[in-house]
């Protein structure tokens, strides 16, 4: 038995984490509020890991202020020198990585080594980042009219705002805001309520940095709720981009609110991922990433399998091997090791699942394992994972419920697989099993995945920082963190220079003055 309060100190005590901990960083801490603050508790046992304070209008507003003059000065320091202080960042991210993944673990309830996994997806990304800064690249065009040359210039933004979800409390975070930096933006940051700590700890370790090495306070953090911070960061005119993780609900609220001022949006929404197996999958393979992809984090990832449309010819087989898996994951305190599922984040994620269920089954879905709390461990919030037979065209299907509850469809012919696999509205990720190149390619094609991302042999969940990340739909069509989504956090400028001694008008119009 892992003892948590041991745990819980001796984190705590490194991370300079107390049980009042400010909310507002924007190069200090701004100290504890006593008007309002979050409580957070750890959806492990239900104990109480302390207070967060909340921030209030002038402390958003102060903050942007000081992002503000940040952003003159950093985005005057080169690109190359730029992406060196984030390398400085992830060395230090690295160091802390143990800690910092404790933090996950106990404030979101992520296992082990899923909490390490989230912090090594930030140091991943900040040495991307670090490389990025030397490729801060514009295409050069071949100009139509003699001595001119057409190229482009990818300048920062301004302030870039970062809402992130509590399933991700800091990755996704760090996936916008080193890019943004190295490419010489400000961040200001408004984590989700439930994962303050982690925005907290992981502020705590970058602000040493920062002080470290001179460096202007480029990311700010403002705690506090979505009614409130959020809608003043979406309404906002000094933030030029806001990037949004979270439901299509919220994401729509926010993306009509930037795009009335004409701001930009990247969101990343829901997700209702599925994968396809055909009959020439290969079998150990295909359960392991159905496997991962469904109960990994409980079912709270955008990426998460929720549905698996398997072959006729394999069903059974399959269907029968995956139960016996399921049966034999272990669920409970995510610090034990061994424990693959840990607990749902509240008390209305289990309702959720709950919910799902019923539904499921009043639309003629049949539970062939799971379906109950898992009422072993105490607290209310761990649940089986459950594995649906889903009958015809059921509505529940189409939803995304962050818990695990896979729905498990059959296909006769791929055509009819496709089908069902992009009859959804959401487009984040989606993979297919299959050994066969023409299977394959038919997925990767114009008539196969609508997602944003399309995987073979290999889980629906999990993504590498090095590809760009979102999806298309409801997901909302946003990409972040790797190949060429450092665009998104500057604006081009077209630039047509003539170094000849006429001036040769385009598309050779006349115009004798
Ligand atoms: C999310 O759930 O919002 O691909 C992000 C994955 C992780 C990131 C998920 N690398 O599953």
């Amino acid at each position: 038995m892992v003892d948590l309060e041991r745990i819980k100190k001796e984190t705590f005590e490194k991370l300079e984490l107390s049980h009042r901990n400010p909310g507002v960083y924007n190069g200090k801490w701004e100290n504890f509020s006593e008007k309002d603050s979050i409580s957070i508790r750890s959806p492990i046992d239900g104990s109480d890991l302390g207070q967060i304070s909340v921030a209030t209008q002038e402390n958003y507003d102060k903050t942007v202020k000081i992002l503000k003059k940040s952003f003159e000065e950093w985005s005057q320091v080169p690109g190359p020198k730029r992406g060196m202080l984030i390398k400085k960042i992830s060395d230090s991210l690295d160091k802390n990585k143990e800690l910092l993944g404790r933090i996950v673990s106990l404030e979101v309830g992520k296992t082990s080594v899923e909490g390490q996994g989230e912090i090594q997806e930030m140091i991943d990304v900040g040495y991307f980042a670090t490389g990025m800064g030397r490729q801060i690249y514009g295409n050069t065009i071949a100009s139509e009219r003699p001595n001119h040359v057409l190229y482009e210039k990818f300048l920062p933004l301004g302030i870039v705002g970062v809402i992130s979800a509590f399933n991700f409390p800091s990755a996704v975070w760090s996936w916008n805001s080193f890019v943004a930096a190295t490419v010489g933006d400000s961040v200001i940051w408004k984590p989700s309520s439930k994962a303050a700590l982690t925005s907290v700890a992981v502020m705590n370790i970058i602000g040493r940095v920062m002080e470290e090495e001179n460096c202007p306070p480029i990311f700010g953090l403002v705690n506090g709720r979505g009614s409130m911070v959020g809608e003043l960061l979406a309404k906002d005119t000094r933030i030029p981009l806001v990037s949004f993780t979270g439901s299509v609900k919220t994401g729509r609220h926010i993306s009509t609110m930037v795009s009335e001022r004409f701001g930009r949006t990247i969101l990343e929404l829901g997700g209702n991922n599925c994968a396809i197996v055909s009959e020439k999958a290969d079998m150990n393979i295909a359960l392991k990433g159905v496997g991962f992809g469904a109960l990994a984090t409980a079912g709270q990832r955008c990426t998460s399998t929720r549905r698996a449309v398997v072959s006729e010819k394999i069903y059974e087989k399959f269907k029968e091997k995956l139960i016996e898996a399921y049966r034999k994951a272990r669920i409970g305190n995510p610090l034990e090791p061994g424990v693959l599922v840990g607990p749902l984040i509240d008390s209305e994620a289990v309702r959720n699942y709950e919910k799902a269920i019923e539904k499921a089954v009043s639309q003629g879905g049949k539970v062939l394992v799971g379906g109950k709390i898992f009422n072993e461990v105490q607290t209310g919030n761990y649940v089986e994972p459950t594995i649906i037979e889903a009958k015809g065209d059921m509505e529940i299907t189409k939803e995304e419920t962050f818990a695990p509850i896979l729905y498990l469809f059959k296909y006769r012919t791929l055509e009819e697989a496709m089908e069902i696999h992009n009859s959804v509205p959401q487009g984040l990720s989606s993979a297919m099993f299959t050994t066969d190149l023409r299977e394959e390619e038919f997925f990767l094609s114009s008539r196969g995945s609508d997602c944003g991302i399309a995987n073979i042999n290999t889980s629906t969940a999990g993504a590498e920082i090095g590809g760009a990340f979102g999806g298309e739909k409801d997901t909302g069509g946003g990409r972040e963190s790797g190949s060429d989504a450092w665009k998104a956090y500057t604006r081009r400028i077209t630039i047509t220079k003539n170094y000849g001694k006429e001036l040769p008008l385009s598309q050779g119009v006349k115009f004798e003055l």
